[in-house]
């Protein structure tokens, strides 16, 4: 790397913050199993505990995304679980109301037909804001898993209409600093006509909801020859892009490791935001997050696997000459332009990640600093015994 190329990467970095899931230590599975971990978490304190860990290895992923059905108890105050998060050297970050798992939901939530179920998933909601307001959360992050499977089943047009009502109480609920990010995904549960299926549905919804609103980019909920980066590319010019969700994956919600699949499609999204912000002279405001849970991989490595390759792919984008590319666009050269973005890509940013990790006061290597550190075989010590003495067990099938 030339300095110029390294101090652009290291400018890059300073800016990159990563958010891990909650959910992303716990135990999970696939709709036919779990396979269980020793380490996985138990509870909510295991979690910010991991998360915490992670963050100390990583110094850019302060903040934890929340399930509100899994990870608070019922009349417990968020109060405590943002001094729990503060305990362990992190912050609460997106909050996710649960509004698929509960039998009411069986029709859907906010596109039920049945108000009374509708109400109730909003008060869910509402719940949600006082608890992010409580934890000082910027982000409610909503993902429906509501729609139908067959033809004919339930009107279209209303249950779009049930979502834009909903939507929009919910938007009139937010706090000045509270943002609603909407998540789509083409199908699954509902595998005829899921109700936000697309970027287009999400855009539409949030723009009817309120200025407040915005898309969830999912990298794992799109198609397989779906341009993801030109999704983002105009949701950035439309102000709409509010955040992602970021996993890999061979069909279309497969919850892979980050870039382990395509990572030239995760350089060429970070390009586009690279190329918005020198354009418009302005960094957008977006909230990068992992929605990652690993059954085969450990999940605390597979997270900081996951935070390096993010970290790498953004330092690399931030490589490209804009300059170079624009004169090559007029140009009409298509074979410079391309190979313009070839060339960041192949970089090698390493020793920018080296650099920056030291001026950070990092380990070099954070994958072998955490097995180094023992921490993996702790937790799941420490575990074994917590689910012993509480008479979990872990036998079985689909537990
Ligand atoms: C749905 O597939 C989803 O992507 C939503 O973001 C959920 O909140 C998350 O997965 C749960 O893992
Ligand atoms: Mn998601």
């Amino acid at each position: 790397m030339t300095p110029a190329q390294l101090r652009r990467a290291r400018e890059a970095l300073d800016t990159f913050l990563i958010e891990t899931p909650s959910w992303g230590f716990a135990d999970t599975g696939t709709r036919f199993g779990k396979f269980f971990q020793d380490a996985a978490a138990i509870d909510l304190g295991d979690k910010l505990a991991d998360a915490g860990h992670v963050h100390a290895l990583m110094g850019c992923c302060p903040t934890v995304a929340v399930h509100v059905l899994w990870d608070f108890v019922p009349g417990e105050d968020p109060k405590s679980v943002a001094k729990l998060a503060r305990k362990h050297g992190v912050k609460i970050g997106a909050i996710n109301p649960n509004l698929f798992q509960d039998q009411e939901y069986k029709w859907g939530s906010f596109g039920n037909s049945d108000p009374a179920v509708r109400a109730r998933a909003l008060q869910h909601c509402f719940d949600s804001v006082a608890i992010g307001r409580a934890v000082g959360s910027e982000y409610v992050s909503l993902w429906f898993a509501d729609g139908t499977n067959y033809p004919g089943q339930e009107s279209i047009r209303a249950r779009k209409a049930a979502f834009e009502e909903s939507l929009g109480a919910l938007h009139r609920k937010l706090a000045p600093n509270q943002t609603m990010l909407v998540e789509y995904k083409p199908f699954e549960p509902a595998f005829y006509a899921t109700d936000i299926a697309d970027w287009g549905m999400a855009y539409l919804l949030s723009k009817k909801a309120g200025p407040r609103a915005k898309v969830l980019v999912d990298t794992g909920h799109h198609y397989a020859a779906t341009n993801i980066e030109q999704i983002v590319a105009w949701l950035l010019d439309e102000d709409m892009l509010g955040g992602f969700h970021f996993n890999d994956r061979r069909y279309a919600d497969d919850d892979l490791t980050l870039g382990s699949i395509d990572p030239y499609q995760i350089f060429r999204i970070f390009h586009e935001i690279h190329l918005f912000a020198h354009e418009r002279r302005r960094r957008p405001k977006i909230a990068y997050m992992i929605d990652q849970c690993h059954n085969e991989k450990p999940k605390i490595e597979a997270t900081i696997q996951t935070v390096v390759i993010a970290q790498e792919l953004f330092a690399k984008a931030a490589l490209v000459d804009h300059e170079a590319l624009l004169r090559a666009q007029l140009k009409r050269d298509v074979v410079t332009a391309e190979l313009i973005l070839k060339k960041a890509f192949f970089t090698d940013v390493s020793p920018a990640l080296a650099s920056w990790r030291k001026a950070n006061r990092l380990a070099a290597d954070p994958l072998a600093e955490h097995r180094r550190s023992g921490y993996e075989r702790t937790a799941a010590a420490d575990r074994r015994r917590r689910r012993k003495e509480m008479g979990i067990s872990r036998g079985g099938s689909f537990a």
